[in-house]
């Protein structure tokens, strides 16, 4: 059996720590087992314990009083510890585990992923040296559809893991739970408050930018068109950003996304190809009709 790692990335909060509990609940009720790996070296508690965990290594805490530095160079200080420190590494990833399907939980500093190359050298090694087969999955929240100019912002940090990273990604829209609760009326939810619907939501998770723009151009300044029309068609020719919705709350939309992840890897190809589980996004378009 080969050796598959998911590598779940996403800004602060965007319910990285969440998924990767469900997604172990998921495996485990279908008698499939994956161990956890936990990356942030600032996390507190987990509902499953990690199997590796930077923590062992070392702790933010720890660095941020010694090295006198602040959260975020201490973290970046902890990356480069890690990667300066690879029998640890080594050591952890040689461990036994009765399969070979690690759920690794990174931190919400995107700077990690998009401005250093700390995270790709990671991505790397584990490919490289230990031949796993990886996939990375972007988390992004569904409040960042409030408006168009946030949701650009959004796509292209999506954009930029991917190009960074240089692995298969799939970016995920999380919380959708709360598109469908701020729909019906009944909870002033973030998108309440922008009064999406399921059908507008289609808008973004297979994003048409040049249909966006028109709704960007509104919001800002004319000064800022031609950059808000240059941007979407940065987006537009790539074709590379598409969201898959996600509830982690229900079990449904988290088998569906863990098919194509698994998918994504062609994990268990040996035994027999498998295809992605049908996506079903009726539920979140058919939202339009409950009133
Ligand atoms: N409504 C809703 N809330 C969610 C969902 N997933 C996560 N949350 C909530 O979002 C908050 C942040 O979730 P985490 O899983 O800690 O997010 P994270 O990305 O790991 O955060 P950091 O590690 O701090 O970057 C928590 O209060 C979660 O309960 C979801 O699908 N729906
Ligand atoms: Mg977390």
């Amino acid at each position: 059996m080969g050796r598959y790692a998911v590598l779940v990335t996403g800004p602060a909060g965007s319910g990285k720590s969440t998924l990767c509990s469900s997604l172990i609940t998921h495996a485990q009720a279908q008698g499939r087992s994956m161990h956890l790996f936990n990356m942030d070296p600032a996390a507190e508690n987990f509902e499953y314990e990690p199997s590796i965990d930077i923590r062992d290594l070392i702790s933010l805490e720890d660095v941020m009083d010694e090295m006198q530095l602040g959260p975020n160079g201490g973290l970046v200080f902890c990356f480069e510890y890690l990667m300066n420190n690879l029998d640890w590494l080594e050591e952890q990833l040689n461990n036994a585990f009765e399969t070979d399907y690690l759920i690794i939980d990174c931190p919400g500093q995107i700077e990690l992923y998009t401005h250093t190359s700390l995270l790709s050298r990671f991505v790397n090694l584990l490919t490289q040296n230990f031949n796993y087969r990886l996939c990375a999955l972007y988390l992004l929240e569904s409040n960042f559809v409030d408006d168009a100019p946030k949701f650009f912002a959004g796509t292209l940090s999506a954009m930029s893991t991917m190009i960074n990273l240089e692995v298969a990604q799939i970016n995920v829209m999380s919380k959708m739970d709360l598109v469908k609760r701020g729909e019906t009326g009944e909870t002033k939810g973030l998108l309440g408050r922008a009064g999406r619907t399921g059908k507008d939501m289609d808008r973004f998770l297979e994003p048409d930018p040049l249909l966006l723009v028109g709704e960007a151009n509104q919001k800002t300044n004319p000064r800022f068109h031609a950059l808000n029309q240059a941007i979407v068609q940065l987006i537009d020719d790539f074709s590379m950003v598409s969201f898959m919705p996600l509830d982690a709350t229900d079990e449904e939309s988290v088998g569906a996304l863990l098919s194509h992840v698994d998918n994504a890897m062609q994990y268990g190809e040996d035994e027999e190809p498998k295809e992605p589980k049908d996506m079903d996004m009726g539920d979140f378009a058919d939202a339009d009709n409950e009133v």
